[in-house]
């Protein structure tokens, strides 16, 4: 115990030596010509396009960030897990329902793995998806849209961190968890961990036309931390690969007590034999509570509907579907090469990198060459699935991209580097100093069989000085580097939004073709639609007012109302009518609990506000949309409760 505690105090203080020899560099830093070619290479000139997307993770923000590659500018958040002021998301009444969760209505979640739709192994640009790891749940972006159209609950999970990685045709978006719990949760002793909480491994189906999500199996794990994962793809399809930590199953002082295993596990799961067996009927049916919120794209509205049951499955009722790994030393990433032959363990405690063999593992799965097993699952023998190591690359190894070209390249967090490997040799090509202590790095397609290796982004941890200060409060730093020669080099910082983990990058010219550029009024289902200028009307029910409202340049329909209350709820219904690119209208009400909403053409949203004060009450667009802009307003007439003034409103008459 004593040992790993050094090792651990060890490797802390040399992270912080790396860091002031990083801070003297960056000062003394290589500037002039240099410099000049680099900012060359990222230079997009005004009006350009990038030639990559970037989406990056926001981690603690709960959202999705849009950058453009090698520029670095930032296009668009793309709200997901928490609600958005900026556009009404999460406070609009369409949008709530993407919120809902078994625990009722959560604004927020901490997002870390974006991962973009395959076919074939290749970037097919149709939907991205990314994890709440908070309240476990994966979500779908459209990519068409740029908007979440759809979030799963995960049941039996929670930190569902090794998610969410889809398999090379989209068959599954993955989601593990991280902390094991009671499945099904219950009320017992928290010393009783070993042998009674479990971990859960989701394979949530993706339907082929509409990307519609499903869970279709949980496996249920012996109750290790499952910590990333990734597909196998090509001669390794059909499998998917988590890294553990925690092997040790304790349930208290972990950063001591789950550093005791000198090799924890990379679970191997063939999860095309177990779908085989429930579709044969395997399986065992537990009811379980989890929301399933869909957005729909014509109703412009959200449903949100609670599901009670899940299938499950006991990995050792499935022979030959499950393995276990041997791999130095509570490893967090596992990446898999493009090939799909390497399987590499990032030991953050190791100072080398553990690669493994798919062929050796097949190989010694079938000589049933095992060490003994955890919980009834065979544990393979180190030596047997070893490709190779490699040795004494820097410390503190947390995930791998791949270029497509045979190389690898590995983020070090406590040396804050970026080492360039050969998969085959496992020889060391290059390494970068990262400012500061790198997280992941992302190569466009770099989990796909089909990298594009022209670039690579590192995510950091620490800013420090990289940037103008902000007071004690940073944004995280990203940099950019040319991975196209032998040597990496380093292009540019640009600092990114809330903490980036992973990204997904991708060719621009995949997507965006495929953008869409307004909604068709004419196909605009929602229930509540104005979609002719004539009907835009006020209608009472009980305590509740409905105002159907329309909005174009520059003008509201109706701007004014008179016979609202106090104590009244009334929901504005707002369609807006433009049918131009980029043309979107705001809508604020003073004294709302709420938000504006932005409503792009074509488009309608909701908002509701409840007066509490007697007067005559403005509202206004918040988009600079025309010339006339200002002039954009209207006002509310809110009189006492028992007042007996009728509903009226204005329709653009004198
Ligand atoms: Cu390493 Cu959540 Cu992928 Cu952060 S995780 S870095
Ligand atoms: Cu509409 Cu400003």
């Amino acid at each position: 115990m004593k040992n790993s505690i050094l090792y651990i105090f060890s490797l802390i203080i040399s992270a912080s030596f790396f860091s002031c020899n990083n801070s003297e560099n960056s000062k003394n830093g290589d500037r002039g010509a240099l410099a000049s070619s680099a900012a060359e290479k990222v230079y997009v000139a005004p009006g350009e396009h990038d030639d990559f997307y970037a989406f990056i993770s926001g981690g603690y923000s709960g959202n999705l960030t849009v950058y453009g590659l090698p520029s670095g500018r930032m296009f668009k958040e793309i709200p997901v897990f928490s609600q958005f002021p900026t556009s009404g998301y999460g406070y609009s009444e369409e949008t709530k329902p993407m919120l809902n969760t078994s625990h009722g209505f959560i604004p927020w979640d901490d997002s870390h793995h974006p991962d973009i739709s395959q076919t074939e192994g290749k970037l097919d640009g149709r939907w991205i998806f990314i994890n709440g790891n908070n309240t476990p749940r994966i979500a779908k972006i459209d990519l068409k849209t740029f908007e979440t159209t759809e979030i799963i609950e995960v049941p039996n999970s929670a930190g569902n961190h090794s998610s969410s990685f889809v398999t090379e045709n989209t068959e599954y978006v993955v989601a593990g968890t991280r902390f094991s719990v009671p499945v099904p949760q219950q009320d017992m002793p928290i010393n009783e961990y070993k042998g009674k909480f479990k971990g859960t491994l989701s394979f949530i189906s993706v339907a082929p036309e509409t990307g519609r999500m499903n869970i279709k199996f949980q496996l249920i794990m012996p109750g290790f931390d499952y910590d990333l994962s990734h597909p196998g793809r090509g001669k390794s399809h059909g499998w998917f690969f988590f890294t553990t930590y925690n092997t040790e199953e304790a349930n208290t002082l972990l950063e001591v007590n789950a550093s005791q295993n000198d090799k924890d596990f990379i679970a191997a799961v063939n999860w095309k034999k177990i779908e085989e067996y429930v579709n044969n009927g395997g399986g065992k049916m537990m009811p379980a509570e989890y929301a399933h919120n869909v957005y729909d794209d014509h109703t412009h509205t959200a449903t949100s509907t609670m599901k009670k049951e899940v299938l499950t499955v006991d990995p050792t009722e499935v022979p030959g579907a499950v393995f276990l790994l041997p791999t130095p030393k509570s490893p967090h990433g596992c990446d898999v090469d493009p090939s799909g032959e390497y399987i590499i363990g990032n030991g953050k405690l190791s100072a080398d990198l553990t690669i493994h063999s798919f062929t050796k593992m097949i190989d010694a799965i079938e000589n049933k060459r095992f060490d003994g097993d955890a919980y009834g699952i065979p544990i393979l023998k180190f030596e047997d699935v070893l490709a190779g190591t490699v040795k004494q690359a820097g410390l503190g190894p947390l995930h791998t991209e791949f270029d497509g070209k045979g190389n690898a390249y590995t983020t070090f967090f406590i040396s804050s580097e970026l080492v360039k490997w050969n998969v085959e040799t496992q020889e060391v090509i290059d390494r970068q100093p990262n400012y500061y202590s790198v997280g992941h790095v992302m190569i466009p397609g770099g989990n796909s069989a089909h990298p594009f290796g022209k670039y690579a982004v590192s995510m950091n941890k620490i800013t420090k000085d990289r940037y103008l200060p902000t007071g004690p409060e940073l944004e995280h730093s990203a940099q950019l580097f040319d991975i196209s020669g032998d040597k990496m080099e380093l292009l540019l910082d640009f600092p990114t939004h809330g903490e980036p983990h992973y990204a997904a990058g991708i060719p621009a010219e995949i997507i965006k073709e495929n953008s869409q550029k307004i909604y068709k009024l004419a196909e605009n289902k929602h229930e509540y639609a104005t979609i002719a200028n004539g009907d835009a009307r006020v209608e009472r029910d009980g305590n509740e007012v409905h105002v159907y409202m329309t909005m174009i340049r520059s003008h509201f329909t109706p701007d004014n109302i008179e016979g609202i209350k106090v104590g009244d709820k009334v929901y504005f219904h707002i369609t807006n009518h433009e049918q131009d690119f980029d043309v979107p209208h705001g809508f604020a009400m003073i004294g709302a609990n709420n938000a504006e909403l932005l409503i792009m053409p074509g488009q309608t949203k909701t908002l509701t506000w409840e007066p509490k004060k007697v007067g005559v009450w403005p509202f206004y667009c918040t988009d600079f949309c025309s010339a006339l802009h200002q002039e954009m307003q209207g006002y509310i007439r809110v009189s006492p409760k028992d007042s007996n003034i009728d509903l009226s409103w204005s329709l653009g008459e004198d």
